[in-house]
């Protein structure tokens, strides 16, 4: 068996919440992140026959059941997660009865998993019907984002547009939109379901007064969408306070997305 904390996976997690840290993401023990593993890949690395211990999911995430996650611990801070893996983070398989989860790695001073879990499963299911490839969920709390559910209209496709027009790339990476949900409390299986039904419909999905979800095939690829929007909210709130002069209009992107060959969300472009 090889080692797992030397697997391109761990790592890749590893380094992932350490950017996700270094540029203020995820203050304490904000934020979370879920990879679905391939079996294959594990088994190179730990015994699918030796569980550690099981530990209650809270829902039945029965259309999982089998499936391996990476997941980032409860209460854990992603500061921490680099040094000391083992500690900070879990792999987990959803036991056949959906309502457990079997541990396989980590979580090592007794920890469990995410308080997220019910909204990371739920997110994986709905978007695994859109993109089968879809490997990631990912949720934090990035300040531009966050700071502009307070000053805009929590409207979708207003709150999306007002993203889209900060700068070209925009419209490039999320011509799909982003979701909005009105301030909820989290950990809890209402906002699970309110963020699976939107992630019908979204890669992205913004929490008001909380932070934002993204999804995704890889996490890079989901990295790059929450850092794109992030940028487009940073330079939103930047340049509120003076008059706009110019800005992009709703015919350069219809050409952004002519030129990059994306197709944006039906009506969201006048
Ligand atoms: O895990 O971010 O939403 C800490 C959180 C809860
Ligand atoms: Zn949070």
């Amino acid at each position: 068996m090889k080692d797992v904390k030397k697997s391109p996976f761990l790592r890749e997690m590893c380094k992932t919440v350490s950017n996700m840290y270094r540029l203020g993401w995820d203050e304490r023990n904000g934020g979370n992140v879920s990879l679905l593993l391939d079996e294959n890949e594990v088994a190179k690395y730990l015994d699918p026959k030796k569980v550690k211990r099981t530990i209650p999911i809270g829902f039945d995430a029965k259309e999982l059941a089998g499936k391996i996650f990476l997941v980032t611990g409860t209460g854990k801070y992603f500061k921490n997660v680099e040094d000391d893996p083992e500690n900070n983070l879990g792999i987990i398989r959803i036991a056949p009865d959906g309502v457990t989860a079997e541990l396989l790695w980590g979580y090592a001073d007794g920890g469990r998993f995410t308080s997220e879990l019910p909204a990371h499963l739920m997110s994986h299911i709905a978007r695994l019907k859109v993109n089968p490839k879809n490997r990631v969920v990912m949720h934090c709390h990035p300040v531009n984002l966050l700071s502009m559910t307070f000053i805009h209209s929590l409207d979708e496709r207003e709150f999306t547009r007002s993203l889209w027009r900060t700068c070209t790339e925009c419209m490039v990476v999320f011509p799909d939109g982003i979701g909005v949900l009105p301030w909820m409390l989290c950990g809890t299986p209402e906002i699970g379901i309110a963020t699976a039904e939107k992630m019908n419909d979204f890669r992205l999905v913004v929490w008001a007064q909380h932070g934002i979800y993204g999804a995704g095939a890889d996490l890079d690829e989901t990295f790059g969408l929450i850092e794109t929007a992030e940028k487009g909210a940073e330079i939103y709130m930047k340049t509120l306070p003076y008059p706009i002069l110019q800005t992009i209009t709703d015919e350069d992107l219809k050409v952004i997305a002519k030129a990059f060959n994306v197709t944006y969300k039906e009506g969201w472009v006048d």
